[in-house]
This record gives structure tokens, C-alpha cells and sequence, in this order.
């Protein structure tokens, strides 16, 4: 749909988060003012959340009289009145109001489809079960580093986007044909999406989102659109070890290329700690995993999917290797900070939930000792205390107001190394775990919590 088309018709914008005030923003742009936001919030929990910073230019939405507002309990009771419908990833396409509104003969789009509908540029895509945001960051690393070389211009920009918290249709106003765009991209955003990227990245395909996603196979149907709308002249490169079946493979009429840990005949083979490209020609070893400052196994292969778009895109290896070994992660996820006699330090502050805390403790393979709390999100501590407990964790330092709750979960999964008192400052902690840390531990500070009680955000 042209945006000529877009601003004729009577438009609902259906959950008004990061998205929908993106794609409030890009009608604004076209001069469109009378559409409508739909969401299951009041208009009080909205104006609440717009105090966060992402969201905070939806203010001047809600307080704008003239926008029309379906909000709270029914919102999604009279859909079949507008023409085209922007649907936010956090509401499923499958949604038995929206299927009956599509019906109906409403079109159901979203940021995201405008967005590739209207990108001058080319877009890397990337998805996976885990390690999609890494992934992404690195090859946006490699790619500007490869800006002024052999294939990259200088004057070429390059941009990450998508579910790693930046919706894609900010950019689109300022992209030129010569400017390069990696997206993030959630099974959430590509599950109605009817275009693939020009290069698709799937880092590998388990299963996740079951309270969102009716079963696997939806799950996996979603991800799945990421390489089947792709041409001859497009890329997918998979994980050998864990996407697709051979069967949805061998109906891709794009270029496939694998990387695999466990199969040599691929095109990015991850072996003995080693990254190595064309293992059975040019035999190149982009990384070894003692030299990088990225820490976990599972890094190796976002190394090799990423080294493979560098090479179809034809950017030097060195360049690739040396964005490779600079970088470090996204910042505040499993971040190295320091060696302090002896000791890793690492920052894990975006990790305000359990669910993150435990992958960060599953990591390292040393003697951990983990910085928890902050403040509530209302979570339920029991199963990060059984996994602390059955790895090789020797203390946990508290902070902050959860710190009792997070302490009665470790006694009562009867946690054996050392719980320390609950501490209202950082400082105080970090003394406490300057006095017990040995050489070679991992002092990680993954609080599980949100941190608003001692600080402004994760951050
Ligand atoms: N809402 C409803 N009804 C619903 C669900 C949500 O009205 O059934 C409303 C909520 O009340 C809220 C708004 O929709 O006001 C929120 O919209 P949203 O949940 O679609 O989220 P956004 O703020 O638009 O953020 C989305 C992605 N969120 C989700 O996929 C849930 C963000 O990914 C993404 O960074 C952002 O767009 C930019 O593209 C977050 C995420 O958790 C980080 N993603 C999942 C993940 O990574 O595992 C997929």
C-alpha cells in the first residue's frame, strides 16, 4: 500500500506501544491526524507508562483530543469500522478479532510490513530463538567498519532496528538507496510479514512464546517468513544444527548457506572454539574464542552467521575480523567491564527479569558470584533460586527491595553458598563482593529486578 493510498483511509492504530507511536508518528508525517488508537490500557496506565523514556512521545498523542480513542475493556469490538488496521507485535495476527475483521475485508498491516514495503535500502534480516540482538549488532559493527572499503561507501549509512527496541519506521525518512538496514526481526513482527529481507539471518529455531503462539508449528510458521518470500537473488543463512527441515529448505528459491558446530560441510564452521569460513576451501579462521571479548559458547555461531553476511556482501576478511574481535556485546548484556584481582566483572543490568539471570548464570562455566535485586516487577524468584542452586554459584549479594524475597527463595530451594544482608547501595555491595571474590571467579551483577528504587533505569 502507498502512503498516497494510507492517508484516503479510516485507520486504527491497535496497541499503542513503541510501534504504534512510531506509526502515529509516520502518519503525522504524512499529514494524516484522524486516526484511532486502540489499546487494552486506559488512557491513566498509558499516561503512567509514557514516563518511560521509549514511549514517552506517545504523550502528545493521548493528549491530542482530536485522535480518537478506543481504550481499555471492548477496544477490539468494533474493528470492522476502519479500512486499515496497524496491528503491534504484542497483539497476534491470529487474533480471532482481527482474523474477523480481515474478513470482513479490513487490511491488517504493521510497522513492520510498511516498513519493508517502502525501504529504499537493502535489509539484513535476522531472527532466531536466541541471540538475534547480538547478531544484529555485530554485523552492524562489521558493516561500519567496512564503510569507505571495497564495497561500502563512505557516505553510506548503516542502521539496526527492529525488535531490539527501535521500530524500523523511524528510519525510513532519512534512508537512501546506498544506506544499509539490519533488522531485528521477532517471530511477533514476522508472522503475517509477506516479504523477506534481501539477506535472512535464522540463528536457530527452538521454541519460545508459548503463551503467546497457539503451538510450535505457529512459532516456527512465523519465523519461517523470513526466507519464504525471498527471490533468487536473495540469501538465507541458516543454522545447519537447528532451523529448518530439508524439505522447507529445498523449496527456498534463494542462496542457502549454513553454519553449523556439528557439520563440516557447510559454509561457516564453528570447531574447537574456532569460527572458520569455507572450512573445505579458503579454510579461513575468522576468530578463536580465546581472544574475543564475548563471552559464551553460543556466541561462535552468531560469529559465523554474521561472517557470512559479511561475505556475501564481499567486505574483507580483516575487516570482519577485526570487528569481530572489538567487539564486546551489547552494552548492560553480559558485558565485561573489568579484571579486578583476578576477578571477571560483568554487567548484566538489562536483565530485570529471572528469566535473564539464569541464562547469564549458565554462561560461565567459573565460580559465580551473582549481584541481585531492585526493585518489583512482581516476579516470582523459586526457579532462579533452584538454578542457582544447582550451579556452581558461592554467593549472592542483595540489593535493593527485593532483596528479602530473593533471599527467602534461596533458603527455602536451600541454597548452600553464602547469602549475604540486603544492601541499599551498589558501593556497599560491590565492597561485600570485593572482600569474598577470589582469582577466577565471574562476578556477575544480573539483578533479575527492575532498578527504579536506587536508579533511573537499567541502564
Ligand atoms: N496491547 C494491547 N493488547 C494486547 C497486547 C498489547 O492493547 O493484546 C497494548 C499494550 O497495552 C501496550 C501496547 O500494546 O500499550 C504495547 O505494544 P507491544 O506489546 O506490541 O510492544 P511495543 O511497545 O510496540 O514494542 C514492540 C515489541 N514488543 C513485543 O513484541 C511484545 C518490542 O519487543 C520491540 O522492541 C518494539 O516493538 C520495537 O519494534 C520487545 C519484546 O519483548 C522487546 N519482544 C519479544 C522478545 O524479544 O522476546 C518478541
Amino acid at each position: 500500500m502507498s502512503f498516497v493510498d494510507l492517508v484516503t483511509k479510516r485507520i486504527a492504530i491497535v496497541g499503542f506501544g513503541i510501534e504504534g507511536i512510531a506509526v502515529a508518528n509516520y502518519l503525522i508525517s504524512l499529514g494524516k491526524d484522524d486516526f484511532a488508537i486502540l489499546d487494552r490500557n486506559s488512557i491513566q496506565e498509558l499516561m503512567e507508562k509514557t514516563e518511560e523514556p521509549a514511549l514517552a512521545d506517545g504523550k502528545k498523542f493521548l493528549e491530542n483530543d482530536k485522535i480518537d480513542k478506543k481504550l481499555g475493556k471492548g477496544y477490539l469490538d468494533d474493528l470492522s469500522s476502519y479500512e486499515v488496521i496497524f496491528r503491534s507485535p504484542g497483539i497476534s495476527a491470529f487474533n480471532s478479532k482481527l482474523k474477523e475483521a480481515q474478513a470482513s475485508g479490513v487490511e491488517i498491516t504493521s510497522q513492520i510490513k510498511m516498513f519493508f514495503d517502502l525501504c529504499p535500502s537493502p535489509i539484513i534480516g535476522v531472527t532466531g530463538t536466541k541471540g538475534k540482538g547480538t547478531t544484529s549488532s555485530l554485523i552492524l559493527e562489521i558493516l561500519k567498519k567496512a564503510k569507505g572499503g571495497n564495497v561500502i561507501n563512505k557516505e553510506s549509512n548503516i542502521f539496526v532496528a527492529g525488535n531490539i527496541g527501535y521500530p524500523a519506521l523511524t528510519l525510513l525518512a532519512g534512508l537512501k538507496p546506498e544506506d544499509y538496514v539490519i533488522l531485528e526481526l521477532s517471530s511477533f513482527q514476522l508472522m503475517d510479514l509477506h516479504t523477506s529481507p534481501h539477506i535472512a539471518v535464522v540463528t536457530n529455531l527452538t521454541v519460545d512464546h508459548m503463551d503467546y503462539h497457539t503451538d510450535v508449528s505457529e512459532y516456527q510458521n512465523a519465523k519461517k517468513n523470513i526466507v519464504s518470500h525471498q527471490k533468487s537473488s536473495d540469501f538465507a543463512i541458516l543454522n545447519c544444527d537447528s532451523t529448518f527441515d530439508a524439505s522447507f529448505v529445498n523449496r527456498l528459491k534463494s542462496n542457502v548457506q549454513f553454519f553449523s558446530k556439528s557439520v563440516n560441510n557447510v559454509e561457516a564452521l564453528v570447531s574447537d572454539g574456532k569460527v572458520i569460513l569455507n572450512p573445505h576451501s579458503q579454510n579461513i579462521t575468522v576468530c578463536e574464542k580465546k581472544d574475543l571479548k564475548l563471552f559464551g559458547d553460543h556466541n561462535l555461531e552468531n560469529i559465523a552467521a554474521a561472517t557470512l553476511v559479511a561475505d556475501i556482501l564481499g567486505i574483507e576478511m580483516q575487516t570482519v575480523k577485526d570487528a569481530v574481535h572489538e567487539f564486546s556485546g551489547l552494552p548492560h548484556r553480559l558485558e565485561f567491564v573489568a579484571k579486578i584481582n583476578g576477578s571477571k566483572y560483568i554487567n548484566d543490568s538489562f536483565a530485570t527479569n529471572p528469566e535473564p539471570t539464569i541464562a547469564a548464570i549458565k554462561s560461565f562455566s567459573e565460580h559465580k558470584i551473582l549481584i541481585l535485586g531492585g526493585s518489583s516487577k512482581g516476579a516470582d524468584f523459586a526457579h532462579l533460586a533452584e538454578e542457582i542452586s544447582k550451579a556452581n554459584v558461592k554467593a549472592v549479594v542483595l540489593i535493593g527491595t527485593e532483596g528479602d524475597k530473593i533471599k527467602r527463595a534461596l533458603i527455602d530451594n536451600e541454597f548452600s553458598g553464602e547469602v549475604s544482608s540486603v544492601y541499599i547501595s551498589l558501593d556497599e555491595a560491590l565492597k561485600k563482593v570485593m572482600e569474598i571474590s577470589k582469582e577466577d571467579d565471574v562476578v556477575i551483577f544480573s539483578p533479575a529486578c527492575a532498578s527504579f528504587d536506587m536508579f533511573k533505569n537499567y541502564k
